[in-house]
């Protein structure tokens, strides 16, 4: 090594600290160095990278779980790094303990009486990780901070509300009725579900996996109103996630976390509590999930803390200088631990620490009790403590701490470390008695068997304390609280435009993008616009919007892009307004939920509007949709390239026939299934409205479609029928003349007739055809063919939202099926088509169940075509014949209708399939 080399090498040794450790290492680091120099020297680069290589392949396959990407098996923070703890122990443990005993009360107490469920051993375990929280980090929301944002396990909520009883922000009553909200006085619910606790959760999350991936996008939504000028906070809000170690199986839980390096997320901290057990068994008994999970995160760039012992062990390792213990430890895999869990001290001190003389030793001054009670890192508040400074203070990665504690920590025999803990919801008497000892709640023997609530008195030290510290951060957690604000946003006329006719043909995604343009104009609501998109702006044509607006970017751009010489560039910008996600319609959705909650997270309204493939949407992250509804989500989903057979040539896996049913399912959704521009404009508009001047808690789902066709101009008075789901779009003609010759074709008793000026009008045969989407026009072709060739008038219905009428005639129904004796009342649809006659027809690009929705509320009875079964790729026209959506079949559908209603003979739709080239037994697109 040369004089300047040792010199820099010195420096960096002594730089590390002066440990024995440290000294010993640098040794070995100077004499590797000086090895690698030789080499360099003699062998030359290449033949020196080769044999480190091979060095390297050897390091890999050496027998050391840790070698690679993880570290060894114990705590990152060393002992002599952890700061003193800042709280009073003694106090806290007291107020956790009282937690601990109401939160397993409410679930003992519920399901004494009641099979209602619950769990307790999830709190048990992470009860730890939660106080520290509580009486360190979370900070609540004051002015100017909109409060932490902490995504609670799901299954650890009766240590939530339990510590909300404490606090006094939720009553006995309300314990009482965990899991019973629907007993007098209201109950709580089972999991976090802000629909249905408004002003307590915030986050849902109990779909394990959409809490974790929620919170990365969520962590980065808070960058993107920063950069954008939208958030003016006194300090950055954290966002935590507590997740489960066998919630990590998800891919939600983990697919997305290369987000959180990329973006530098320091915003971000997740607390995995790593209990090795998930609902049936150990998540990795022959493995480390610790191990598993570090070297996962390593890679992905993120801060790992690991917190795997509590302070009990921080002796044994100071004094064990032969390296057995932390071999022992990496030895053993998680099956190996549970057990040490459930046996006694005596069968650790055997398996664990007997395998090896001199390791024996190192416990022979603890008693098998001791040993049993050998802290894991998650039940010991300081390493606890240490880690989340840690994690607070960390700069430009997110941080994961991978805490190792006990499942159903605490309840001893009734399920500590058992496979059966995840489903323990009882407690003889006998265990409670234990459980009341081990955490020393003053409960009367008299009275245990009720497992009474237990809330230390007001002027108590703990209330004190536990209320003094939430004060000190902030305000209680978890609030959710709206202070609603209404935005200008824009009146009908802006759209004025869209109520003319086009000029040229396009289709209902170009017309969006023509309405978001507008809107992208409006002062009101331009800046509030969060257009979201996963890689498929260009297939929406809505590549343009790039350059107008900038995709956000946290880094700017870096690079020339290569299309810089061209007017529309791809245009990324720190303050740029899209979230272009790439492939993650998940991802995507978590941005989605992050803007359409900003007015509850942060008191700022965002009008997210997200555009996707139609088919990976609902079906895809069906999950998410639900949960935009729980969360209350608000905002505008366009399922674009929808229609089994307007989105013609992609084939199966493409061609969606059946979101908009899904969409159905969503109770606070909005399903709309637009034809024309003026359609879509008129709904745009109500919603934003009802979201944000109303400020109702619903969202809109919009399918969009990419055939062009002429957008015709808006009809008179039609914008109330548009938003309730149905309208008459274009009447049918009158029918002048006598009946054509075909003998088949009008049964001569059933028609009525009726002079209108000098000639014959025939009013009987009438039908009605409801379409929607691109759709209609197969509706609209119908009604030409069925009046010239079948002297049939057909009324084309404009039919929006069927899931809207139906619910509005559910509404109706319940309401006279309540009040029998009271005047029936017509529900929209009813009235509607109340005096209209003859057969009513439905024809869709989805599925018919779409349509059916409404089939009882229609007089007489709805016959429907639509599109059940596989998608194929080939042409529109070919897809439709084969689906029997095209103008052809409606007619045939149409006929056939009047023919069940026995007002033509069959033998007029025999003719008509002949007529129009349909070959009756063609291929059936349903399958079973
Ligand atoms: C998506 C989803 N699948 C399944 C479940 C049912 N479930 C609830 S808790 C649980 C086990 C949880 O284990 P873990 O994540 O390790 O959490 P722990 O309770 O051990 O902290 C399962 C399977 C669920 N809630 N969500
Ligand atoms: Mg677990």
């Amino acid at each position: 090594m040369n004089a300047d080399k040792k010199e820099i090498y010195d420096s960096r040794a002594g730089a590390s600290g002066a440990s024995s450790e440290n000294q010993a290492g640098g040794k070995w680091a100077e004499s590797l160095q000086s090895v690698f120099e030789l080499a360099l020297e003699n062998q030359g680069p290449e033949r020196t990278a080769r044999l480190l290589e091979k060095l390297a392949e050897q390091l890999r396959a050496a027998p050391r779980p840790s070698a690679g990407a993880t570290t060894p098996y114990r705590n990152t923070i060393p002992v002599e790094q952890q700061p003193p703890y800042p709280g009073d122990r003694d106090v806290e443990r007291r107020i956790k303990s009282i937690i601990r005993w109401n939160a397993m009360a409410m679930v003992v107490k519920a399901n004494s009486t009641t099979n209602v469920g619950g769990h307790i051993s999830t709190y048990a375990s992470a009860a730890t990780l939660y106080e520290v929280a509580f009486n360190h980090f979370f900070r609540g929301a004051t002015a100017n901070f909109p409060g932490d944002i902490v995504y609670f396990q799901g299954h650890a909520a009766p240590g939530i509300y339990a510590r909300a009883f404490v606090e006094g922000r939720l009553d006995e009553k309300h314990l009482q009725n965990f899991r019973q909200e629907l007993a007098e006085g209201g109950g709580l619910s089972s999991y976090p579900h802000p629909y249905l606790m408004p002003d307590f959760w915030q986050f849902p999350t109990v779909s394990m996996g959409l809490g974790p991936i929620l919170s990365l996008y969520q962590a980065r939504f808070n960058r993107y109103l920063q950069a954008r000028g939208l958030a003016d906070w006194k300090s950055e809000p954290k966002v935590w996630a507590f997740l489960g170690d066998g919630e990590s199986d998800e891919v939600d839980a983990l697919g997305a976390i290369t987000l959180g390096a990329r973006e530098n997320l320091d915003n971000l901290i997740w607390v995995i509590n790593c209990n090795l057990q998930r609902l049936d068994g150990p998540v990795r008994g022959n493995g480390k999930i610790i191990q598993e999970l570090e070297g996962l995160f390593r890679g992905a760039g993120w801060n790992v803390i690991k917190l795997v012992w509590g302070s009990d062990w921080d002796d044994l390792f100071a004094r064990d200088k032969s390296g057995l213990l932390l071999k022992r430890m990496e030895e053993c895999v998680d099956g190996d631990y549970q057990k040490y869990v459930v046996e006694p001290g005596s069968y650790t001190r055997k398996h664990f620490f007997g395998k090896y003389p001199g390791l024996l030793e190192l416990v022979n001054h603890l008693t098998d009790d001791q040993i049993r009670k050998l802290l894991r890192g998650g039940h010991d508040a300081r390493k606890v403590y240490a880690a989340y400074k840690a994690a607070s203070e960390h700069k430009g990665q997110p941080t994961v701490i991978l805490a190792k504690t006990v499942k159903g920590y605490g309840l001893g025999e009734a399920g500590e470390g058992k496979n059966i803990s995840h489903q323990q919801k009882k407690m003889n008497e006998k265990e409670l008695r234990e459980f009341r000892e081990r955490f020393k709640i003053p409960i009367s023997d008299d009275v245990i068997a009720e497992t009474p609530f237990y809330r230390p008195a007001p002027d108590s030290v703990e209330t004190k304390y536990l209320l003094e510290r939430r004060q000190a951060l902030g305000g209680f957690l978890p609030a959710r609280k709206v202070a609603p604000v209404v935005l200008d946003v824009p009146k009908l006329d802006c759209f004025a435009d869209f109520f003319k006719v086009s000029n040229s043909e396009i289709s209902t995604t170009t017309a969006f993008g023509n309405v978001l343009r507008v809107l992208l104009r409006q002062k009101g609501i331009s800046r509030n616009i969060v257009p979201i998109i996963p890689d498929e702006a260009r297939t929406f044509g809505l590549d343009a919007f790039f350059r107008e607006i900038g995709i956000y970017s946290s880094k700017g751009q870096l690079y020339d892009p290569v299309d810089s010489e061209s007017l529309l560039y791809y245009h990324e910008a720190k303050d740029g307004q899209i979230l272009e996600e790439g492939i993650t319609e998940a991802g995507a959705m978590a941005s989605f939920i992050a803007a359409g909650t900003s007015y509850a997270t942060h008191g700022v309204p965002m009008i997210p509007f997200y555009i996707y493939y139609s088919m990976f949407g609902p079906q895809r992250v069906g999950d998410l949709f639900w949960l935009a509804g729980d969360i209350r989500a608000k905002g505008f989903l366009l399922g674009a390239t929808s229609g089994r057979t307007t989105l013609n040539g992609e084939g199966l896996q493409h061609q969606d026939g059946h979101s908009l049913l899904h969409a159905s399912t969503i109770p606070t959704c909005l399903p709309y299934d637009p034809a024309f521009g003026y359609e879509l404009a008129v709904i745009v508009a109500d919603g934003l409205r009802r979201m944000y001047v109303e400020n109702e808690d619903i969202f809109y789902y919009l399918s969009l479609y990419n055939e062009n066709y002429s957008m015709p101009p808006m009809p008179a008075g039609v914008e109330d029928g548009i938003l309730k789901g149905l309208y008459k779009f274009k009447p049918g003609p009158e029918i002048f003349g006598a009946p054509v010759s075909d003998p088949a074709r009008f049964k001569p008793d059933k028609q009525s007739t009726s002079r209108v000026g000098d000639r014959r009008s025939v009013n009987a045969l009438k039908a009605h055809i409801l379409g929607s989407g691109p759709i209609i026009n197969s509706a609209l072709k119908a009604q030409e063919i069925l009046a010239e060739r079948y002297g049939v008038s057909a009324d084309v219905w404009s039919a929006t939202s069927y899931k809207l009428l139906r619910t509005d005639a559910i509404r109706c129904q319940r309401r006279n099926m309540l009040h029998p004796t009271e005047p029936a009342k017509k529900s929209y649809l009813e009235d509607l088509l109340a005096k209209e006659q003859g057969a009513f027809v439905a024809v869709s690009d989805n599925i018919r169940t779409v349509p059916d929705q409404i089939a009882p509320w229609v007089p007489g009875g709805l016959f429907t075509l639509g599109t059940d079964g596989f998608g194929r790729s080939d042409t529109r026209a070919r897809l439709r014949r084969f689906f029997e959506v095209d103008a052809e079949s409606t007619v045939i559908g149409t006929l056939y209708a009047l023919a069940a209603k026995g007002l033509v003979e069959p033998q007029l739709v025999e003719k008509a399939i002949k007529d129009l080239g349909v070959h009756p037994d063609k291929i059936q697109p349903q399958i079973v």
